[in-house]
């Protein structure tokens, strides 16, 4: 017995069409006209659009950072990314210093393990490298983990040196890895940052001014030549500056193995946000900082074209009572933002409504790119024979408004509140069963799969 999901319009990343499409067990068995079978359970759609599964490839759940973690964990993050369209998440887990790549990997399982609701896969965070960390990584790739990151900035915890940058990415190239980088001089943040509290500015206000543009664009202009001469495939996480986007564009163009993901807080909001100082202001505290007005319209641009190849969210979320914790030294704040349940509704609505993407570019980015990218393509990011039944039903005509009070991620904010989208979410389906209706999920028990990852193809 299967399901029909009839009379909707299917969008891929290569176009749109009317057609049906029936999901069979856990896979999309046929798309098409005709296709319910007696017993079939076929549910008349005729107004909305049908989406793959959403792919977010950057969240960070659960994660330890200096005296706190993140406000979602896996339950109520991927729960979140669930009614919000995501189908898939895949979550930095992290070896911090001092720990195996292995002991990273396991605490990541331990805390995702059986509370997951969307599908997960992680990347693998490494902080040091050695013989010993060098030595482990076939095993992870061989195990499903792929694609590896390294941070540029934190100084002090997360921050590797150029040596380790290069080492890291010659070995990652040879294993048939993906090297994911946070691209900020985290050196230069810390001395400004240091210059600004000691000036007496030590409200958010001075985060942004800690980290401009140029502590960026430098950081990914010597990761573009680190990976080129290491012979490593790069992905930028979270570029934020139409800066960066120019070193990028040049250096795919002369032919690197060269990808980029942007973020909505990057496209949609700017750093009018700290202005406002206290709480209001630490709220917007992230990594890199939102841009100056003007920043954004230059990103929408690179993302229609195709330059920059994902959005995901880097989702880090933090409640205004722990953002407080740095109301007097901003360099205290915990960095990040909630986001992952509200990607798709804010790109649809502010992207494909507003003309800024078109409904192709929209599915690109957020769900075909990532899946490939990251080795989960075909079955994830697809809607085609064969593929996992993870299918978003829109509605296209809905409005309705964000507020922190109706969310499912589980902070007291977010940073789009009030904001009036055209486009909801109505349904989702996770390998082909129903697990949200309404904009609520059917069901209290987690389902989520681990999911092995293939190498980065060549
Ligand atoms: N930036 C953030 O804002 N949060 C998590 C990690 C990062 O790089
Ligand atoms: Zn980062
Ligand atoms: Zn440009
Ligand atoms: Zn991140």
């Amino acid at each position: 017995m299967g399901t029909v999901l009839a009379g909707a319009t299917i969008c891929g990343s290569s176009g749109s069409f009317r057609a049906d499409l029936r999901m069979d067990g856990e896979t999309i068995d046929a798309v098409g006209f005709g296709l319910a079978r007696p017993g079939d359970d076929v549910v008349d759609l005729e107004g909305r659009l049908l989406f793959p599964g959403g792919v977010d490839v950057h969240t960070h759940f659960d994660l330890p950072l200096a005296t706190m973690s993140s406000a979602d964990d896996f339950a109520s993050g991927t729960a979140a990314a669930l009614v919000g369209g995501t189908t898939t998440v895949v979550d930095y887990a992290t070896a911090f210093r001092g720990e195996s790549p292995s002991r990273g990997i396991e605490a990541w399982h331990e805390r995702a393990r059986g509370r997951a609701f969307c599908d997960y896969g992680f990347h693998l965070a490494l902080t040091e490298w050695s013989e010993a960390v060098s030595a482990e990584l076939a095993d992870v790739v061989s195990g499903g983990i792929s694609s590896f990151k390294l941070y540029m900035a934190y100084k002090g915890s997360l921050q590797v040196d150029d040596g380790t940058l290069y080492r890291a990415a010659r070995r990652i190239g040879e294993l048939g890895g993906l090297l994911c980088v946070h691209c900020e001089n985290g050196d230069l943040v810390a001395e400004r940052a240091a210059d600004l509290v000691a000036s007496g500015l030590t409200g958010p206000e001075g985060h942004g001014r800690s980290r401009p543009p140029l502590v960026e664009i430098e950081a990914v202009r010597r990761m573009i030549a680190i990976a080129e001469l290491a012979g490593c495939p790069l992905y930028v996480v979270h570029v934020s500056t139409a800066g960066a986007m120019e070193a990028i564009v040049a250096a795919r163009r002369a032919g690197q193995s060269l990808f980029a993901e942007t973020c909505p807080q990057y496209l949609l909001l700017d750093e009018s946000r700290y202005e406002k100082g206290g709480i209001e202001g630490a709220a917007f505290v992230l990594s890199p900082p939102l841009r100056p007005v003007g920043n954004g319209p230059l990103l929408w641009g690179h993302l229609a074209r195709g330059d920059i190849d994902v959005v995901a969210t880097d989702h880090c979320s933090f409640t205004l009572a722990q953002k407080a914790v740095g109301l007097d030294d901003f360099r205290l704040i915990p960095n990040g933002l909630p986001g992952v349940e509200h990607r798709l509704s804010l790109l649809y609505s502010e992207g494909v409504v507003r003309g800024r993407l078109s409904a192709e570019r929209f599915v690109e980015s957020c769900c075909t790119a990532p899946a490939r990218l990251f080795g989960l393509y075909p079955r994830k990011g697809l809607l085609a024979p064969g593929s996992d039944g993870d299918v978003v039903v829109f509605d296209p005509r809905q409005e309705w408004t964000i507020r922190a009070s109706k969310q499912r991620q589980k902070v007291d904010s977010t940073p789009y509140e009030g904001l009036d989208v055209r486009g909801r979410v109505e349904s989702v389906y996770l390998r082909g069963r129903q697990v949200v209706e309404g904009g609520s999920l059917l069901d209290g028990t987690p389902q989520g799969l681990y999911l092995r990852r293939r190498p980065f193809p060549k």
